[in-house]
């Protein structure tokens, strides 16, 4: 058998508020492992708030900056400023925002930590809607999903936009390190993890976490759920440094990406037809990737 190489160490309490089969909740317990235990999480309005410190409790091993929703990226820039005037070393600051607080909210916040170049680590976790506060929609809610504000009735069939390109918004910023991670995939998180924790400069994850209430799942199969977003080519595993980029997972044929959306109840509504549209996007998706992979050059500094 493989040798296991994630940490041993917990940095997140077993006693915490996530709901049961929480992406969000998983993808801090091996980000922590990860980066160990001289790390500051900087934490917007989110799930994650309530997760971490319903006063006067605290879900985490590490120091917690509790922020407004749209400050995560100019928190994170000040955490950075601060620890360097303290004289601490090695110490790993960590902006931890949901989709909405990221690719919304706080879109202009994070741009201004990329561009100054702060030293510091930015995960987006993208549970795809506004969970914390029922369920609305994002920017990065994909096509064609139910939410309570994109709801399906006679005149509207689930949110009528696209998903919004985070990594290619954030990789205009020329980052130092960027890339896409699932809990599915334990090994592949914790290697990028520990890699972007030894570079210096901005890095940015973007971290695929389903959410059960939210998409309308069994709270047992966030794990499978996860491994067929990944295998169907709805969420790719890929990372890019140096312009650079690399897919990190191929698995030679894609699944159908029917199997991934007939797992959620937020798309039970879709016809055969918007399904096979979903089905072009994300082959045409997939073969951008292969082709930019093949580019060598994405973006260089
Ligand atoms: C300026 C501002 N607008 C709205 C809110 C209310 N609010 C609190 S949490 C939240 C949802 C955040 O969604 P997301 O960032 O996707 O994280 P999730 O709740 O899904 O974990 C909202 C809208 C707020 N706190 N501040």
């Amino acid at each position: 058998m493989a040798k296991l190489t994630i940490p041993a160490q917990e940095l997140m309490y077993p006693g915490h508020a996530a709901c049961p089969g929480c992406g969000p909740a998983l993808a801090m317990r091996l980000l922590l492992k990860g980066l160990g235990p001289r790390t500051l999480v900087s934490i917007p309005a989110c799930c994650w708030t309530v997760i971490a410190t319903p006063y006067p409790t605290t879900a985490l091993r590490v120091g917690v900056l509790d922020n407004a929703i749209e400050a995560t990226g100019a928190s994170i820039s000040g955490m950075r400023a601060a620890a360097d005037a303290l004289g601490l070393k090695d110490v790993n600051i960590v902006g931890f925002a949901g989709d909405g607080g990221t690719a919304d909210i706080g879109l202009q916040a994070l741009s201004g930590m990329l561009e100054r170049r702060t030293n510091a680590i930015y995960v987006m976790y993208d549970n795809e809607a506004y969970m914390n506060t029922g369920i609305q929609r994002s920017g990065a809610t994909p096509w064609g999903a139910w939410t309570t504000t994109t709801p399906v009735s006679p005149s509207l069939r689930g949110k009528p936009e696209p998903k919004k390109d985070i990594m290619g918004i954030v990789l205009a910023h020329r980052p130092t390190y960027a890339a896409t991670l699932n809990p599915s995939f334990p090994e592949d998180f914790d290697r990028k993890v520990e890699h972007a924790r030894d570079l210096t400069g901005p890095r940015f994850f973007h971290v695929f976490t389903p959410c059960p209430p939210g998409w309308r799942f069994d709270s047992a199969e966030t794990i499978a759920l996860g491994r067929l977003a990944t295998d169907s080519g709805v969420f790719p595993l890929y990372e890019v440094e140096e312009g650079r980029l690399r897919i990190t997972r191929k698995t030679g044929q894609l699944k159908p990406v029917s199997d991934y959306l007939s797992a959620q109840g937020r798309f039970r509504h879709l016809t055969p037809d918007d399904v096979a549209r979903i089905q072009a996007q994300v082959t045409e998706d997939w073969e951008r990737l292969l082709r930019r992979e093949r580019e060598e050059i994405v973006r260089s500094h």
